[in-house]
């Protein structure tokens, strides 16, 4: 009998069906055990973050056997043939980096904050890259992302252009899976490459699919960090539908509102108009951030972003 040797290692890089796995052995090329793939499939088996158990084949090549349970995931859920399907972004995130730009283009925070729900949704802190730095005075960077340290989102203020608040970035993303995301134009692959030269080259191989006429993210490759981590770059993302998110379960993902609501005369409050309404209040009296408040408002009811 024949013992099996099983290597742990963290999928790196996925495509076609082929799975770059980084273990102690180096990197292997690996596919899935067909075992995997049997029962009803709701979402992506393995992909880009996972950590998995391949067995060593005489080939050289690697079987992936196990997935490991994700601890979270940045995943979307869409409707597919079969029913709903987690289309999985990027396995086990420890952090999202938040990209914007503090000018070219202008910052639009209602879209900064629905990127911070899609990150309180799915459990994954997040961070806030306020790059091109260099374009504004720091006084005017500050008066937009400002608020939001208080609320439990630390700001980076960088430039790939001056290399101002790299060596930040650089200490955030160090030893962490990350994943850097935002608008198209705003310095993610400068940001990639001015953290470590030459990435954003590979970083151009990363592909926007389409599903059912939207523009989705899917991570194809995280890049090893030489101080230890991983970063994944994506391409710009337009706009961010928050697909399964149910109005009333907004009130949790907005860390300031969060304790608030109990506080509401009616507990069916909307926070638009009732009496007795703990929201308005806050933001009234200025414990609220009124662009905040504004985004919440756009999020549960519609509205233009
Ligand atoms: N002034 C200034 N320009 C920058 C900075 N970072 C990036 N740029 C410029 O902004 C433009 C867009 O940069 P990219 O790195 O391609 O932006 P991206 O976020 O990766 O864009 P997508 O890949 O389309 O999502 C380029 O012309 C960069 O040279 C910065 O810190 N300051
Ligand atoms: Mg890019
Ligand atoms: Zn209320």
């Amino acid at each position: 009998m024949v013992t099996e040797v099983l290597l742990t290692g963290l999928i790196i890089r996925s495509q076609s069906g082929f799975f770059t796995v980084d273990t102690a052995r180096g990197r292997l090329i690996c596919r899935l055990r067909g075992k995997l793939k049997q029962g009803p499939v709701r979402g992506d088996i393995a992909s880009v973050g996972d950590r998995v158990w391949v067995s060593l084949q005489v080939d050289g090549s690697g079987a992936i056997e196990k997935v490991e349970p994700r601890l979270r995931t940045l995943a979307r859920t869409a409707p597919g043939p079969k029913g709903e399907y987690q289309q999985v972004l990027l396995a086990n995130p420890d952090q999202l980096m938040v990209v914007f730009a503090c000018a070219h283009p202008d910052p639009h925070l209602r879209m900064v904050d629905r990127f911070l729900v899609l990150a309180e949704k799915q459990r994954i802190p997040a961070t806030i890259v306020a790059n091109k730095a260099d374009l504004v005075t720091r006084q005017h960077a500050e008066e937009i992302f400002g608020h939001y340290p208080a609320l439990g989102y630390p700001v980076i203020y960088t430039s790939a252009h001056t290399g101002d608040g790299i060596e930040q970035l650089r200490g955030t993303l160090t030893g962490q899976i990350s994943i850097f995301a935002g608008p198209s134009g705003v310095g993610k692959s400068s940001l990639l490459n001015a953290l470590q030269p030459g990435l954003s080259l590979q970083a151009g191989e990363v592909n926007a699919i389409t599903a059912k006429g939207r523009h989705t993210t899917v991570v194809r490759e995280l890049f090893p960090l030489v101080g230890g981590g991983y970063l994944a770059d994506s391409p710009g993302i337009r706009s961010l539908a928050l697909w399964d998110t149910q109005p009333e379960e907004l009130d949790g993902y907005f860390p300031e509102l969060r304790d608030l609501v109990d506080q509401c005369q009616f507990n069916d409050c909307t926070h638009r108009t009732e009496p007795g309404c703990a929201v308005l209040q806050a933001v009234e009296r200025g414990a609220v951030n009124t662009e905040r408040y504004y985004s919440y408002i756009r999020m549960r009811f519609g509205g233009d972003d």
